[in-house]
């Protein structure tokens, strides 16, 4: 009887284990499915695109991989809907993206095929075009050099979404901080310390040493 009871256990056992099995394989069989298709551009302009792409069922949102034309990674963004504008591009620029499903926290869809596309080189009716000189800047990460009680460069032009890295290289302790009220606040550094910030919005950031108020410097982001 004790052969017979552990002999069903087993079957059973064996039973629920394949029918698990066939679930979980349906189950994955189903993520690989989640694959989005129909990637394709709405409205191109100067400065942003808008994308849209077929909506894949059971998913909870959506994550837009952009990167330049060489395929190196610029930004994820992530969208609930199917469609999603971007912003911050350079006018007559080739960029590629990808897109996939997030099916929970710990699982994604496929990624769809590649998307390549230009911005405009000229658009009248881009309202983000307010001020562009048709300039050729790259998202790029940037260094500024704390040396001899200033910052070198004093002024540097980056494009939105550039990450800039100071470092002190006195042994002066000294700052980068903000003085238009933005964000830029490194707090003290002292020698070899480095602060890095990535500035996401266009426009003209000054900043100073707080110790030394004469060091002075400006980020032209556009
Ligand atoms: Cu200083």
């Amino acid at each position: 009887m004790k052969k017979f009871l552990l002999t069903m256990s087993i079957a059973v056992a064996v039973f629920g284990a394949g029918a698990t099995y066939a679930q979980n394989d349906q189950e994955h069989t189903t993520s690989v499915i989640a694959q989005v298709t129909g990637v394709s551009l709405k409205d191109t302009f100067k400065k942003k695109i808008i994308l849209q792409w077929t909506a894949v069922d059971d998913v909870s949102g959506y994550q837009i991989y952009l990167m330049n034309k060489h395929k190196k990674k610029l930004r994820t963004l992530y969208s609930n809907t199917t469609k999603k504008t971007i912003k911050k591009l350079k006018p007559g620029k080739r960029y590629k993206l990808k897109v996939r499903g997030i099916i929970d926290d710990k699982q994604e869809g496929e990624w769809s095929e590649i998307l390549s596309f230009v911005t405009d080189e000229d658009d009248t009716n881009d309202q983000d075009a307010t001020d562009d000189s048709g300039d050729e800047l790259d998202i790029t990460t940037e260094s500024i050099a704390i040396e001899d009680f200033a910052f070198t460069p004093a002024s540097l032009t980056i494009a939105a979404g550039s990450t800039v890295t100071w470092t002190n290289n006195d042994s002066s302790t000294h700052t980068v901080t903000s003085t238009d009220g933005g964000d830029l606040n490194s707090g003290n550094l002292a020698q070899g310390d480095t602060y890095e910030f990535t500035f996401d919005t266009p426009g003209t950031y000054t900043y100073r040493c707080n110790i030394h108020t004469s060091m002075t410097g400006t980020v032209i982001v556009e």
